[in-house]
């Protein structure tokens, strides 16, 4: 039986401020479209996909964040994407921000990515683990990157679910650069890790490697495929954003580390790869056979170490 899924890679350009869930959702839905008239039955979006990127903003009235959080999904603007996949019978990624309460009634705030099937249901739920930036405001900076004051530590851990025809893991972002990301995935069996980013090109305390955030960006990912056997697919949010430059290059990546698509522009922009699953063994069963030559009794200090010497 064929494990080829052919996949799409749903970049998006710019969100404005002003700009409604419904006309974002819409976007959303024409690239959707698109992939399944190109044959595909996965199409992954960028981090927060449904709004600007509001981290970039001090906001000191909480309920000025909240406006850019769900509080249910799919909700009213979102469910016309879950329809839409079930009747084209395509499955996607989506980055949000999530707003949920627990049963003593406490608000918690994830940067949060699901897994949804070509049935239209949510099979799959990441909430983000490597949060960048600063709690704190900081008005030397020309914008700030306030995910840690507005978000807390994700707490699923990083999943694999076996859907849309392999086993798939999810990843938002900075955790990209990570490569305890993918290992920790890879170990579980992922073939497909799917991750969506927004990354400014300008990085306010070292801005000497502004000129290097498209090499870090394919870097990490290209290396983790690779180092991991398995597809990397990513989409990024990008172009000018309020202001903001932030990085294109979304991509898809075979478990040879070598990319297969690439957007060329900072738009909205569909790429699609047939990625062939069966294609993992090529590493998996040979350069990087875990089971062969992995050595973790020596790798202890990984998880032990509390402090960094
Ligand atoms: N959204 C992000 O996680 N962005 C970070 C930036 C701040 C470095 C990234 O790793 O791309």
């Amino acid at each position: 039986m064929s494990r080829v899924v052919t996949a799409a890679v749903a970049q998006l350009g710019p969100i404005a401020r002003s700009e409604s869930r419904a006309e974002v959702v819409e976007r959303l839905l024409v690239m959707m479209r698109d992939a399944s008239r190109a044959g595909c039955t996965l199409i992954v979006y960028p981090e927060l996909a449904l709004t600007t990127f509001f981290p970039r903003w001090y906001m000191p009235d909480q309920s000025e964040v909240d406006q850019f959080f769900e509080t249910e999904m799919p909700g009213p603007d979102t469910r016309l994407l879950f329809e839409e996949a079930a009747r084209l019978k395509i499955g996607f990624y989506l980055g949000y921000a999530e707003l949920c309460k627990t049963e003593q009634g406490e608000i918690r705030h994830f940067n949060t990515s699901i897994l949804v099937d070509d049935t239209g249901n949510i099979v799959g739920k990441y909430r983000k683990i490597h949060l960048p930036g600063h709690p704190e405001h900081e008005p030397w900076r020309p914008f700030q990157h306030l995910e840690k004051r507005y978000f807390e530590r994700g707490d699923l851990g990083f999943g694999c679910w076996d859907t849309l025809g392999g086993r798939m893991g999810m990843a938002l972002c900075n955790d990209r650069r990570w490569p305890e990301t993918y290992r920790v995935l890879a170990l579980q069996g992922a073939e497909m890790i799917m991750l969506g980013y927004n990354t400014p090109m300008h990085y306010p305390p070292v801005p000497e490697h502004d000129h290097l955030q498209g090499f870090h960006n394919h870097l990490c990912m290209q290396a983790s495929a690779y180092q991991n056997g398995c597809w990397v697919l990513a989409a990024a949010k990008a172009g000018k954003e309020e202001g903001c430059d932030l990085l294109g290059q979304s991509c898809i990546i075979a478990p040879t580390g070598e990319i297969v698509a690439q957007a060329s522009t900072l738009e909205d922009e569909l790429i699609i790869a047939r990625c062939d699953l069966d294609r993992v063994k090529e590493i998996r069963e040979n350069i990087f056979n875990f089971s062969l030559h992995r050595a973790p009794e020596e790798y202890r200090i990984i998880c032990e170490t509390p402090k960094v010497v």
